[in-house]
Order: structure tokens, then sequence, then C-alpha cells
């Protein structure tokens, strides 16, 4: 594992309608990251939040079913080239939402850097909509599509190149809530989804370790993109858009330090935290503690 490590806030709550998750990066601090990962022998950098512009709320715009879509996109770009600097200069970025339409500028600054970047996507949602698809009008829904080129070119065109990654390069992971333009989508490309349903059957173990084993050949580094609302809504209620069933505590561990094991995660984000809706900021304490583990936190 790359042991310098820059942590960027991305303050983003215009992908979707529920204020508060704009405080998730604050949150995420308040709960001891940087301690935490110091502690695992990080060198921590810490870059701050980038700015996010603010809408003037008396005409939110809903173009083609995009909400907000100026200011997403422009917060997005800021984000890409904040991450594209982290890696040039050779450093693992960690990157801390705000919802998670963020994901478009994470990947637009990441991808650049690979030819073929694997995506682990950790999420109740497939996150594959587009205007046209989507129920809801909300960025945060659309961001995957967007990574693969799919969607408004005010998005996919983020960094000046497209797509950002190849479908063969994803895998979801705790899928349990899917648009039927998104399940479409999956079928479509071919894209490896391991939903609710496999995990159950099959055991977090074995997805996992199917998971490893399918990015490691293909792939020349992978992205983490983990969304609280991927775990059970008991063990992490500060989200949005929380949906029943979903991954455990337990299992989001295992997941993590299988993943340190496997040494092959180059960058990570996690989004979602809204504390707002959250218990004695329960959530974003779970974060740190899956950060723990990814970056090598053993039991004994
Ligand atoms: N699929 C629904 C939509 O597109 C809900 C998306 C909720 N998204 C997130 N991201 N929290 O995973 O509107
Ligand atoms: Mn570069
Ligand atoms: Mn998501
Ligand atoms: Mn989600």
């Amino acid at each position: 594992m790359n042991k310098n490590l820059s942590i960027i806030g991305a303050p983003m709550d215009l992908g979707q309608l529920r204020r508060g998750v704009d405080m998730g990066p604050s949150a995420i601090r308040y709960a001891g990251v940087i301690e935490r990962l110091e502690q695992l022998k990080y060198d921590v950098d810490d870059l701050g939040d980038i700015q996010i512009p603010r809408p003037n709320r008396k005409e939110v715009q809903i173009e083609d079913n995009l909400r907000n879509l100026k200011e997403v996109a422009e917060g997005n770009a800021q984000l890409a080239n904040s991450v594209d600097e982290v890696v040039e200069s050779g450093r693992f970025p960690l990157i801390f939402g705000g919802d998670h339409s963020i994901a478009i500028g994470t990947l637009a600054g990441v991808s650049k850097h690979y030819e073929n970047l694997g995506v682990i996507w950790y999420d109740a949602h497939g996150d594959l909509n587009t205007g046209d698809t989507s129920p809801s009008g909300n960025i945060h829904g659309m961001p995957l599509a967007v990574s693969l080129g799919i969607g408004h070119d005010r998005l996919t065109g983020i960094k000046d190149y497209t797509p950002k990654i190849k479908p063969e390069n994803i895998v979801i992971i705790g899928a349990r809530s899917l648009d039927d333009g998104e399940k479409e989508l999956i079928k479509e490309k071919g894209i490896k989804v391991y939903t609710m349903h496999e995990i159950d059957r099959m055991g977090m173990t074995k997805v996992i370790q199917e998971s490893v084993d399918y990015l490691k050949d293909r792939t020349d580094g992978v992205h983490l993109s983990l969304d609280l609302d991927g775990l059970d809504p008991h063990d992490a209620p500060g989200v949005g858009t929380p949906v029943m069933g979903g991954i455990s505590y337990r299992e989001s561990h295992l997941a993590m330090e299988m993943f340190a094991e496997a040494n092959f995660i180059t960058s990570a984000e996690f989004v979602e935290v809204n504390p707002i809706l959250d218990e004695k900021n329960t959530t974003a304490s779970v974060a740190v503690g899956l950060m723990g583990s990814l970056f090598g936190e053993k039991l004994k």
C-alpha cells in the first residue's frame, strides 16, 4: 500500500435533495480519521475541501431531468483537477463526500493515470441512471453511468476524455435497489454485480475473493467507491437514501480487510455520510473504522 495519503473533502449536496451531506467531510474528520491513519504509519496530508458552488435556491434548474447540473459539473471539474494532482504526485487520493455525484470528479481525475482502472462500487444502488432513466433527476444516482461515458456531456466530458472506465472493469457489491433502466444497462454492458442475494447465498468471503481475483488480472489500479448506504441502515443510519437489508458492519470490515490483504486498492472515496440524519456521528465513525481496516489495521 502507498504509505502517502492525500485527503480531499468534497462537500457536495447538490446531487440529491437532502441537505446535510455537505457536512460529511467534517463529520469524518471529527470522527478521528487522520489520527487513525497516522497510527497506521501513514503520512497523511489533508488538502481541505474543494469549493462547491451554491445555486440560488429560488431558481433551481432541472434541465434534462438533471438537478443542479451546472453546479454539480463545476464542483466535479474542480475535484477532478485536485485528484489528478494527487495521483500525479505519487500519493494515494482519499476523498470524503458529499453525495455520490462526486465519483464523477474522482474517477475523471484518477482514471487518466491508468490503462485499465478497476472500480469497486460498494452501494445499495447501481448509480447507473441517466437523465432519461432517472426516477428522481438526482445526479448522485448517475455517476457510474457518467463514468462509462453515458449521460450529459457536461458530466461525461470532464477532463476532456470519455469514457473514464470500461464496463468489464467494474464490480458492484451490495446492490438491492436498481431501477429498470439500470438493470437494462447492467445486462447490455455485462457489468459484474453481487446483489444482496449473492452475498446471502455465497457469503461475503467468496464474494470478495471472486471480486479480487476478477479485478486483479485485468486492471492496473483499483478505485474503491464506498457509499455508506451499501451498509444496512441499522449499522449506518446517517445516509439520505437508506435501503433495508444491507451489508452488515462485520461483513463490511471483512471486505475491507480482504482488500487490504489483496493490496490492490489505489484510490478510495467514502460518500453519502449525512450527520444531520445520523445518531451521534455513528455513520462517520463507521466510515473511519472501515478506513482503518482498508488501510491495514489488524485485530491482533
Ligand atoms: N436510483 C435512484 C435514483 O437514481 C436512487 C439513487 C440513490 N442514490 C444514492 N446513490 N444514494 O447510491 O434516483
Ligand atoms: Mn496527471
Ligand atoms: Mn451511490
Ligand atoms: Mn447508494
